[in-house]
């Protein structure tokens, strides 16, 4: 699996599916998930409202997936963050999960390029270094069935200072 970092908007990126870091709720929020679902459309929303008659709402460290909309990739694939409460052991698994979880769907979906964002490290306040060790360690050991790349794009620049230095590029 090829591993890559950019500063971008996750919204313009062309993969085949793009992570959105959401909320319990799955009805959108703020931060990247209220831009996934402006750029996207309502037919993202449509669709988690219809995951969460299904099965409400979706616990931290899962995720689901939907159609992305008016966005170039195929699909979104939601993932609940945790919000950093302190509890550091409780919330660096919880972050790994987001991270297998996503992988996991985007092995289902026959998904060849997914990107991520820096999960939990805007308003739920997640440490960035170590949010960044979480998701590259995670990514790094996923054994995949047919994932050729992950892009991690961060939005600020703190985040993708730390990704270049942990990854060396
Ligand atoms: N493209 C890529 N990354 C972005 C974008 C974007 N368009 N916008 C923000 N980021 P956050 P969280 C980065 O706050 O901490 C929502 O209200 C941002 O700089 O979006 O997991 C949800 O509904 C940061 O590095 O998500 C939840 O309630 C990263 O995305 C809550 O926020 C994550 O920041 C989730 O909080």
């Amino acid at each position: 699996m090829k591993i890559e970092v950019l500063r971008a908007d996750i919204t313009k990126i062309k993969a085949d599916a793009i992570v959105n870091a959401a909320n319990t709720s799955l009805l959108g929020g703020g931060g990247v998930d209220g831009a996934i679902h402006k750029a996207g459309g309502k037919a993202i929303l449509e669709e988690c409202i219809a995951i969460r008659n299904k099965q409400g709402k979706c616990a931290t460290g899962e995720a689901v997936y939907t159609t992305a909309g008016n966005l170039s990739a195929k699909f979104v694939i939601h993932t609940v963050g945790p919000v950093w409460n302190g509890d550091q052991e409780k919330c660096e698994r919880l972050l790994a999960n987001c991270y297998r979880n996503s992988l996991l769907l985007a092995d289902q979906l026959n998904v060849k390029v997914i990107a991520f964002p820096n999960i939990s490290t805007g308003i739920y306040k997640f440490p960035k270094e170590l949010a960044a060790k979480i998701a590259i360690d995670t990514v790094k050991h996923f054994n995949t069935a047919g994932i050729e790349k992950v892009l991690f794009v961060c939005f600020d620049e703190g985040n993708e200072e730390i990704y270049k230095r942990l990854l060396n590029v």
